[in-house]
């Protein structure tokens, strides 16, 4: 039994949205068989029937989002729209595990969490949290792997495109008002080490699928133990009663049913941090000397049009953050990339970690376009225009993969 999520593919996008690896598989080439095999894919996972929500995520909207499996589920590109904070109920959903037993959630303050690294360790309850400080962040929470179905060489795992990822308030205490009042960090720890909740399935050696992800100590700036997701207490599909929030760092970090954090000297010698979510050239496998999916750089995509415009003045609309640092600008072209036009910002600025909804006017002449978008964080890094290729698919950013080709009419 592999306890990480099968990958599968969803059939509801119109075919011409669909990212390459996607497009293969519903036009049943050479390619398709190709990509099955190399995604493990059985038949089933190519049925035409959008699957439905399970339980313990029943009341998502099912028109929103595109059920890989059980354990992950992505938002439709078009439901993002120009939403300045994602709606829970579209937010794509991503479990290396299933998710704890709903009794966690029935007695939210009771959750307890462990503290270590510090110079008075303690075990707290979220009822003594709360007494701590509170803050609010707003942030985007993207996993590693959105992107991945843009890769060519067909790296494993669920094909995303753009919808694992959203645009969440967060409330909750900083781990840094925690820390001080368990007497400092103590000295030489050089992360912070977080661990879920889940309970293991049993038989299997614990290290290779306990989710615990180490984060550079810096990340203390900013980390939050949130106990509400959009003004709600955290659903238990996201984490609930109490998360681990690292703002500006991509999903994986952002560990859900946070039970005990750690400031450590090493890293968790846990799989999922020792060779998993690391940047590795095509065919190697993961080692801990390879770059770790820490921080996230600067991304955009067009959410509206995506498919077909009428010819003339068109509004063209998408999201833009900086990842670990503010959004600065936004560029549009409809040519795939040969002239730009800037875009302006909607709504509201939530702050450094949040995406911001932009749009630009563009004439579009009958034909084909291909519409891009190009944005530029506040330290002058820009979207690249291609990816970095690696093994498992990571951290795509470049504008080019993330166009869309609009049938003018
Ligand atoms: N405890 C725990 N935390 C976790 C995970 C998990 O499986 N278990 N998945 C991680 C990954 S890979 C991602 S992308 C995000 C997904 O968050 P979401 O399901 O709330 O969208 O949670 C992260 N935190
Ligand atoms: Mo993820």
């Amino acid at each position: 039994m592999s306890v990480f999520d099968a990958s599968s593919t969803s059939r509801r996008a119109p075919e011409s949205s669909l990212p390459i690896s996607r497009r293969r598989l519903l036009l049943g080439s050479a390619g398709a068989m190709a990509s099955v095999s190399l995604l493990g894919l059985s038949p089933l996972a190519r049925s035409e029937e959008p699957k439905t929500l399970p339980d313990y995520v029943r009341w998502k909207n099912a028109n929103d989002v595109i059920v890989h499996s059980a354990n992950t589920i992505e938002t439709e590109r078009g439901a993002i729209g120009s939403g300045v904070v994602t709606n829970s109920d579209k937010l794509y959903v991503r479990n290396n595990l299933p998710a704890p037993n709903a009794d966690v959630v029935a007695d939210r303050n009771a959750w307890k969490i462990t503290l270590e690294g510090v110079n008075s360790p303690q075990t707290l309850t979220l009822g003594e949290l709360k007494k701590m400080g509170v803050e609010t962040v707003t942030a985007v929470l993207q996993c590693s792997g959105n992107g991945r179905a843009y890769f060519e060489h067909g790296p494993g795992g669920t094909q995303w495109g753009t919808g694992a990822a959203g645009c969440l308030v967060w409330t909750g205490v900083p781990l840094r008002d925690v820390v001080a009042r368990l007497g400092g960090v103590k000295p030489d720890m050089n992360y912070i080490t977080s661990t879920g909740g889940e309970t293991l399935p049993a038989g299997l050696d614990p290290k290779t699928i306990m989710v615990e992800r180490s984060v550079p100590v810096r990340a203390l700036d900013q980390a939050l133990l949130a106990w509400q997701m959009n003004d709600e207490p955290v659903p238990l599909a996201h984490g609930g009663p109490l998360r681990m929030v690292i703002p500006g760092y991509f999903g994986v970090n952002n560990v859900k049913y946070v039970e005990r954090v750690a400031f450590t000297e090493g890293q968790s010698d846990a799989k999922i941090q020792a060779s998993g979510y690391r940047i590795r050239p095509i065919g190697e496998k993961g080692a801990p000397g390879q770059p770790s999916m820490w921080e996230m750089p600067v991304k955009s995509w067009v959410t509206a049009p995506l498919t077909t415009a009428s010819k003339g003045r068109n509004l063209i609309y998408g999201v833009a953050f900086g990842g670990i640092n503010a959004v600065n600008q936004v560029e549009v072209s409809a040519d795939g990339g040969e002239t730009w036009k800037s875009a302006r910002f909607l709504g509201p600025d939530m702050g450094r970690y949040a995406w911001r909804p932009f749009v630009v006017a563009m004439d579009l002449s009958a034909g084909d376009h291909r519409i891009v978008s190009r944005a530029t964080d506040t330290e002058g890094n820009t979207q690249p225009p291609t990816r970095t290729e690696n093994e498992r698919g990571y951290g795509n950013a470049s504008w080019k993969d993330h166009g869309v080709t609009v049938t003018v009419s």
